[in-house]
């Protein structure tokens, strides 16, 4: 088995698995235990001293993480993740550009939904006076939640001339938009968005993945579309 991919069901590594998947590459699956949210334990900081996933491990044992690093890895590594018959990598400036956007600006920003104590407590040590810590939760949570939707936006419009995010053909790009998208708090109102998010979940290739993730873990079943 060339790769082995650690991740937790219904967490990032979605996008690596479903993009493998669809190219057609093998490869051996470490399912994680633990609950969204929760931190994921001893036996992932092992592998991955930052205690995320996912990780995918190459044949010699190379451990990478991130979801951008990956799929720059298996784009420059795998003609079938770039070159069809499903997935397609039509322009690489804007597939690093693209994957690098979603991590840094979209994951990192539902990350401080989900994990907002640990925004939280940062501030707390920084020193701030007892009376700014009312309500903090509320408001990064508030914050964090309308600066994804602007990044949302900014994707519907900077990419308004095709129906995907790199061209009128599937990327790995757009099966990491779409985990993301359905992630998002609010109701899916962007139009590109919640087109590229429907493809994704009811691809043939893909269907039954996201099924497998997220079926019992959002409301909103996108795969049933
Ligand atoms: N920047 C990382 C984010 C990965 C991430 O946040 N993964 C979550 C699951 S979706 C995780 O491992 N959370 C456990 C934790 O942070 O303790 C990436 O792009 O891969």
């Amino acid at each position: 088995m060339t790769y082995r991919l650690h991740n937790r069901l219904g967490s990032g590594g979605f996008v690596i698995q479903a993009t493998l998947a669809a190219a057609g590459i093998a490869f051996d699956y470490d399912p994680i235990s633990s609950r969204p949210n929760e931190s994921l334990g001893s036996r992932l900081q092992g592998l991955n001293e930052w205690g995320q996933v996912p990780i995918l491990e190459l044949a010699d044992g190379t451990r990478i993480t991130e979801v951008a690093a990956i799929l720059a890895h298996l784009a420059f590594a795998e003609p079938a993740f770039r070159s069809g018959p499903t997935l397609w990598v039509d322009a690489m400036p804007m597939y690093l550009r693209w994957s690098v956007f979603l991590s840094v600006n979209v994951y990192e920003g539902v990350l401080r939904n989900s994990y907002t104590h640990r925004y939280y407590s940062r501030i707390q040590n920084d020193g701030l006076p007892d009376d700014a810590d009312i309500g903090i939760e509320s408001a990064i949570r508030r914050a964090a939640t309308q600066r994804v939707h602007q990044a949302f936006e900014c994707i519907e419009k900077e990419t308004s001339q095709y129906n995907f995010l790199l061209s009128d053909r599937l990327s790995p790009c757009d099966v990491f938009l779409a985990m993301l998208y359905a992630w998002h708090n609010q109701r899916p109102d962007l139009p590109k968005c919640t087109w590229i998010t429907t493809q994704v979940a009811t691809h043939p290739s893909i269907r039954e993945i996201w099924r497998q993730n997220f079926h019992d873990r959002l409301d909103f079943k996108w795969h049933e579309l």
